[in-house]
């Protein structure tokens, strides 16, 4: 395997995994990606461009599509519309890219008879209790709750289809909240994180009791590599790291490691429907293809994502204020 497609390269664990293949690998890969206002090119800086190559186009291009795939060993499939919030605001482009997306380049791969992996997440499953012993497995049955989570629960059942039906080379990750370098401020962390930077208080959904499961972003690409390079065709991985922590936890977090007082955030307008708690059990992935993470510790992840964020103000602050006032104009 030595041309890799990433889709979704320009976003946050697009880019990620971008860099993690160049540090860790001898492949080559093509970015495809259309630079939404997600997409951002920065994130790719510094890469050599003799492995590196960027394309700048749609995934619902079927034309564009066919003839990249036709030149590549492998697509990685991380390209979405990837904002809850969003989803609920105006759904459209999340039917177009998550679904259409998703299907073009299915119909590439098994022309093509490509080697496919398809990036999701664990949202699929719908939500859990606080209390619920149990954790999603590879046969929770999908339950989504937001046009988001919807709109990928129905992309991976067509990657399901078209192995089944057609034979194609596929698998599928499932994957918990991430975090670090190069993500969006719109997201829960980078949004905090920037707010204390710029002097603002955090803001807080509701309550704050609700559950989300962190891994970074850089242990999310090796699992992905490894169920690339040693993942059984037909399969479906979940990702995860034992990372499970209130929204309150992590605002709290987050103050105390920037300087301030731990209650000094505000609670804003919950979010419809919002999630109650996402968990992994990824004890297939560990034990059949022996991963484990490397960022163990919340708190040493949390205070490396706080210094990338101080340290590269340039590359985030030209989406700040445009992010903050969507927010305001919805009470959050
Ligand atoms: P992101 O929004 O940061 O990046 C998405 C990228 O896709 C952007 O660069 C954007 O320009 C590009 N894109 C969007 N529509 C496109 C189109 N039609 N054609 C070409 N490019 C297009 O998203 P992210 O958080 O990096 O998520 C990446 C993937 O990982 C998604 O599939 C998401 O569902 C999945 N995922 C995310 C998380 C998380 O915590 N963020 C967790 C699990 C799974
Ligand atoms: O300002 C905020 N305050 C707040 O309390 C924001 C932006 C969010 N929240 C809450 C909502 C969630 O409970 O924080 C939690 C995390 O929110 P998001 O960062 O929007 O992530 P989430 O909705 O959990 O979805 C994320 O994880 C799964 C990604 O955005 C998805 O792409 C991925 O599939």
């Amino acid at each position: 395997m030595t041309a890799l497609l990433v889709t979704g390269g320009a976003g946050f664990i697009g880019s990620n995994f971008v860099h993690h293949v160049i540090e860790h690998t001898e492949h080559h890969v093509t970015v495809l990606d259309s630079l939404t206002y997600a997409g951002n090119l920065a994130s790719l800086a510094g890469l050599p461009e003799s492995r590196v190559s960027f394309v700048h186009g749609d995934i619902t291009n079927a034309p564009l599509v066919d003839s990249l795939v036709a030149e590549t060993d492998a697509v990685i499939h991380y390209a979405a519309e990837s904002h809850n919030d969003n989803s609920l605001d105006n759904p459209r482009p999340f039917l177009d890219t998550n679904i259409i997306g998703t299907y073009t380049l299915l119909e590439a791969v098994r022309r093509h008879e490509t080697r496919y992996h398809h990036i999701s997440t664990d949202e699929v499953y719908g939500d859990l209790e606080l209390d619920d012993p149990e954790r999603f497995t590879e046969s929770t049955p999908y339950n989504p709750s937001s046009p988001y989570s919807s709109t990928k629960a129905g992309s991976d059942l067509l990657v399901r289809a078209w192995a089944r039906s057609f034979g194609v080379r596929a698998t599928i990750s499932n994957c918990s909240n991430n975090y670090g370098p190069y993500q969006h401020v719109e997201k829960f962390i980078p949004r905090q994180i920037t707010n204390v930077l710029d002097g603002v208080r955090p803001k807080l959904y509701g309550a704050g009791l609700n559950v989300r499961d962190w891994i970074h972003a850089e242990d999310h690409s090796s699992a992905v590599l490894s169920i690339l390079e040693r993942g059984s065709i037909g399969e479906t991985y979940l990702i995860g790291a034992d990372g499970e922590k209130s929204n309150l936890d992590v605002v709290r977090l987050i103050l105390r490691l920037t300087g301030n007082p731990e209650d000094d955030f505000e609670h804003v307008t919950d979010r419809p429907g919002h999630d109650l708690r996402y968990a992994i059990d990824s004890t297939k992935l560990r034990t059949e293809l022996g991963w484990s993470p490397s960022f163990g510790d919340f708190e040493t992840g949390i205070a490396h994502t706080i210094d990338w964020y101080r340290n590269n103000r340039s590359w985030w602050s030209p989406a700040k204020a445009a992010t903050e006032s969507f927010y305001a104009a919805r009470g959050h």
